[in-house]
Parts: structure tokens; C-alpha cells; sequence
């Protein structure tokens, strides 16, 4: 018998016996490249998150929270295995399907008596296991009326904007279920590409003018895998699928794009439709009657562009629309949020539940002249993390140990009083969140709580073109290797003296030492995880 197995059925011969206490429930919110820099608790730039911060007001904000592969598919895969990706099998999203046979945490907590539900993204291609009670969007699923995969293989249909629909669910979900302990796992599709507002929020974040980030306009110099990718807001941002400038066929030239965008409005009804259109036409025949339609095909070199040109003042403006109709996703996420918070309040279970909000990875808001992810770079390396913590843990305001997605597992598994198989390679942060509450026990784990954390991305060849690497970041350092059959190059970074990550020190004499340590840690983390690749 596969030791998964046994494992599973000595937790489920206990499980009655452990489902008598009143055991905290689990509310796990993962929304889809939501990144720290639009939260307000984490920055107050950009845009007002009175929900989200509730959350880290009330409970902890984790101010050093990282991902181990910055992609949708392969951080779910790490979330619910608590295992990096060499060892959970998804790697990357082209050619990923998950292994719902394996070990996961959900399945665990099954075991130990908890009733599990999942609502929202998967995109881990197989059926969900584990949970018993799931509806997903298939794969990145839609904005707008969006269609759910039921559990017994039906897809339907739904009217609304999916924020709120996928909320709805949860809900519902919570009004009906059992009398046992749960772990309910709310994903959220947004805010993932393509921006799409909900209808009542178009308007929203019109007049802002959003601050320029201070390396929009990065040279890439020193970074080759920089340099080589493509996902910069100037020339990689489309016109007509990214920023919705689309009157109509006639008028606007096709981009590679604009099919996929129609497919994705063309879901609205005749009078949705209508108010979408009110909104964005007018924006639409402005930007062509200025810009002309060459600019869907000209790629805009951000970092040429001469402050005061036009190349510079259409970038700017492409920037603008990318951050309004990111925060317009933003603010419905918050707002729905609120309502789960709400929820759980009323009903008096706000005590008793530990909340989680986090995302699949950060992004880039023009930090580096980028949107998307991918990157080891602090921006979507760092995932945001606050929680509302059950009694029993006191431990509030700001959290800065090093926690990385493979630790949501343990954490969960440890909550539930159910014991964490040796192979999973997070570990539990329950000692960070005891605060007063803290045994000897609680405090040794916290003196010696890690001090480095280790990252591994695969997805190249594929859009955006970001190379493969690994590497690891400290306290201080970071250290990546990009490899492949069209690069192979370090990278080091001091993230005390170069906050921004734009000067690549590696090979510099001053660094000898440093490198030299960070190259023999670096190799102890691949072995500790026993990855193959070094
Ligand atoms: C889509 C997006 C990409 C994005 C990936 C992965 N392009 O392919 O911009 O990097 O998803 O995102 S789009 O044209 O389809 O919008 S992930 O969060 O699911 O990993
Ligand atoms: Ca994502």
C-alpha cells in the first residue's frame, strides 16, 4: 500500500474522535494576480482596499510573503500539496495537469474530519479532489455571465459579474453545510488579465492620476532575462484586448488579440453591452481620432521614448488605463471580501475561523516598465498574505519571517490537529501567530525559523518569454540563475543598497564572499527539497 494511503486511512479512522471539539474552520480567499503594491494596507499609492485591510487591522499582515513559482496552475499546485513543484508534479501552466491522486491537503483534511468546498479558479486541468463540494471556472474562466463546471461534469451558465457570483456561492455553500469543522476555499478569477470591470464600477478611478512607479523606465542594463522578455506596458500591452480600445470591427484594426476580447464581452447581454460600450466607445474613438490606428502594430519602446514625445505620452496613457481598470477589478474583490467577513461575523463564526487573503503571485504595476509576473523580482516573487486569526492566537499587526505558499498546508493540517506527513516541505506558521499564547515549543520554532527561501520557474518556451531560474533570496540577497538553451546567466542582487533589483552585482569583485556563500546555500536548499536541477 502506498504510504499516501495508509497515511490517509489511519486520519480517517481517528477522524470522529477529533471532529468532537470545536475545531477552528478555514477560510481560504486566493484571488488571481492581486499583488501587495494595490492593497492599502500594504501601499497607500494607489488605491483604497477598506475590507482587505480590515483583515490585517484586526489580524496580521505578513510583510515577507513569497510564492515558489510565480504562476496560477503551479502555485495552486504548491498551495495544496505544501510541496515545491519539482515534487508536486506542476510545473507550468502550458503543460501541467495536476495529479489529483497525490497526497493533498484538502484530502487530509477530509481525513481528519473537516468538511472541504472550493468555489472559483482551478486551472489545474484534472477534477478537483479533495473537496466535497466543488464548482470551478474552467480554466481561467470569465468576467462577465460567467460558465461553472458542477461537480457532476454539467457546465452552466451564470448571470453577473463573476466576483460576486463566485462569493454568492461561498455563501450559499456555508449557509448549507454540515455540522463538522470546514475549509472553504474561495478563488477568485480576478484581477487576471484582461481587466474587466463590473458593469457598476466603470467609472470608478477616472480621475486618478496614478503615480509612475521610479523604475518604469528600466534599461534592463546588466539583466539579460530582463531584456529578453516580453511583457513591457509599452510595447507588449495590446491596445484593443488590454486597454478596450474597440469601437468596432470596421474601425479598429484586428490585433492578435481582438478576438479573444470579443469573445469575452460578446458574453454581455444586449443592454450590458450597452452600458460597457457607453462607457469605453467615447474613450475608443478619442484614443484613434489622436493616436491614429499604426499604433496597435507599433511596438513602443518604453525606454527610448523621449520624456515629451509622443511615444512617452501614449505610454503614460497606456499605463493609466491599465492601473484604472486593474483598481476597478480591485475595488469589487474588496467589496466582496466584506461581504464573507460580514458573513462570517453574523453568523458568529468570525471567532472560531482563521481568514485568509493572499493571491496566486504579485505583479507588476510598471515596475520595470512590466505588467505580469513570472520574475523572481520582489513584485511577483512577494504575494500578498494578512489574516484574521481564530482565538487562541494572538499575535497581531505586522509578521516579517520569511513564509512561502508551501506553508499554507502545514499551517491548515496543524489548525486541524491533524498530523503533517513528513513530505511536505512548508512548515507550519502557527508558531508565528500564537503571540502570548506561545509554548517553549512555539517560541524554539520561531528563533529558528528559516532564514532563506527557495523559487524555481519553468515556463519557457511560452508567452511573455520570462527564461527559466531558480534561486534563492535571504534576508539581504538574492541570488538567480537563468538557464536554458538560450541563456545561461546570474544574477545577485543586494535588496538592502538596490531595493529595486536594477543592478545585477554578480562577478564583482566586492561580492566575491557573499557569492561564494550564497552559491553553497543556494545548493543546500536544492538539496534540502531535492531538486534535481543544479
Ligand atoms: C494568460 C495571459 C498571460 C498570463 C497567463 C498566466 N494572457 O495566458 O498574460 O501570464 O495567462 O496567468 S491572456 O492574453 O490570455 O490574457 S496565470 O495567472 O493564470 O498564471
Ligand atoms: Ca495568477
Amino acid at each position: 500500500m502506498k504510504r499516501e494511503t495508509s497515511l490517509l486511512l489511519l486520519m480517517s479512522m481517528q477522524a470522529p474522535l477529533w471532529a468532537q471539539t470545536a475545531r477552528p474552520n478555514i477560510v481560504y480567499i486566493m484571488t488571481d494576480d492581486h499583488t501587495a503594491q494595490m492593497m492599502s494596507c500594504y501601499d497607500t499609492r494607489f488605491v483604497e482596499t477598506p475590507n482587505l485591510d480590515r483583515i490585517a487591522r484586526d489580524g496580521v499582515r505578513f510583510t515577507h510573503s513569497y510564492v515558489a513559482n510565480s504562476l496560477s496552475g503551479p502555485s495552486r499546485a504548491c498551495m495544496l500539496t505544501g510541496k515545491h513543484s519539482h515534487k508536486n508534479g506542476f510545473t507550468n501552466n502550458e503543460h501541467g495537469v495536476f495529479d489529483g491522486s497525490q497526497q493533498t491537503m484538502p484530502k487530509l483534511l477530509q481525513a481528519a474530519g473537516y468538511e472541504t468546498a472550493l468555489i472559483g479558479k482551478w486551472h489545474l486541468v484534472s477534477t478537483p479532489t479533495g473537496f466535497d463540494h466543488w464548482e470551478i471556472l474552467p480554466a481561467q474562466g470569465d468576467y462577465y455571465n460567467p460558465t461553472f463546471i458542477r461537480q457532476d461534469g454539467t457546465h452552466a451558465v451564470d448571470s453577473g459579474y463573476v466576483t460576486r457570483i463566485i462569493t454568492d456561492k461561498a455563501l450559499a455553500w456555508m449557509e448549507h453545510r454540515g455540522e463538522k469543522p470546514f475549509a472553504l476555499f474561495i478563488h477568485h478569477k480576478a484581477c487576471h488579465r484582461a481587466w474587466l470591470p463590473a458593469l457598476e464600477d466603470l467609472t470608478l478611478y477616472e480621475d486618478t492620476a496614478f503615480p509612475l512607479p521610479p523604475e518604469f523606465h528600466d534599461d534592463y542594463a546588466t539583466r539579460e532575462a530582463a531584456a529578453k522578455t516580453e511583457m513591457e506596458i509599452g510595447k507588449d500591452m495590446d491596445i484593443v484586448y488590454d486597454t478596450k480600445m474597440f469601437v468596432s470591427h470596421d474601425e479598429t484594426p484586428a490585433t492578435i488579440h481582438s478576438g479573444a476580447y470579443e469573445r469575452m464581452i460578446g458574453r454581455l447581454s444586449k443592454d450590458e453591452r450597452k452600458q460597457y460600450d457607453d462607457f469605453y466607445v467615447p474613450l475608443s474613438r478619442d484614443f484613434y481620432e489622436k493616436w491614429g490606428k499604426d499604433y496597435n502594430f507599433r511596438p513602443l519602446q518604453v525606454q527610448s521614448s523621449v520624456p515629451g514625445s509622443r511615444d512617452a505620452e501614449l505610454l503614460e496613457w497606456k499605463y493609466q488605463r491599465y492601473m484604472r481598470d486593474y483598481a476597478k477589478v480591485v475595488h469589487s474583490l474588496d467589496q466582496e471580501v466584506g461581504r464573507v467577513l460580514d458573513y462570517l461575523e453574523q453568523k458568529g463564526l468570525l471567532d472560531n475561523t482563521l481568514v485568509v487573503y493572499t493571491s496566486d503571485q504579485g505583479f507588476y504595476m510598471g515596475e520595470h516598465g512590466w505588467f505580469d509576473k513570472r520574475f523572481m523580482y520582489e513584485e511577483s516573487l512577494s504575494t500578498p498574505l494578512v489574516m484574521h486569526l481564530p482565538k487562541g492566537f494572538e499575535r497581531r499587526g505586522i509578521v516579517d519571517e520569511m513564509v512561502q505558499n508551501i506553508d499554507y498546508a502545514p499551517t491548515f493540517l496543524d489548525l486541524a490537529g491533524a498530523p503533517i506527513p513528513s513530505d511536505i516541505q512548508g512548515v507550519s506558521l502557527l508558531p508565528l501567530l500564537k503571540g502570548k499564547a506561545a509554548t517553549k515549543a512555539d517560541k524554539k520554532a520561531v528563533k529558528q525559523w528559516r532564514d532563506a527561501i527557495y523559487y524555481h520557474y519553468y515556463e519557457y518556451p511560452a508567452e511573455h518569454a520570462v527564461r527559466r531560474h531558480y534561486g534563492i533570496r535571504t534576508d539581504r540577497y538574492k541570488l538567480i540563475h537563468f538557464y536554458g538553451h538560450d541563456i545561461d546567466a546570474w544574477e545577485l542582487f543586494d535588496l538592502k543598497t538596490d531595493p529595486h533589483e536594477l543592478h545585477n552585482l554578480y562577478g564583482q569583485p566586492s561580492m566575491e564572499g557573499v557569492q561564494k556563500q550564497l552559491h553553497q546555500r543556494l545548493e543546500a536548499l536544492q538539496i534540502q527539497y531535492d531538486d534535481p536541477q543544479r
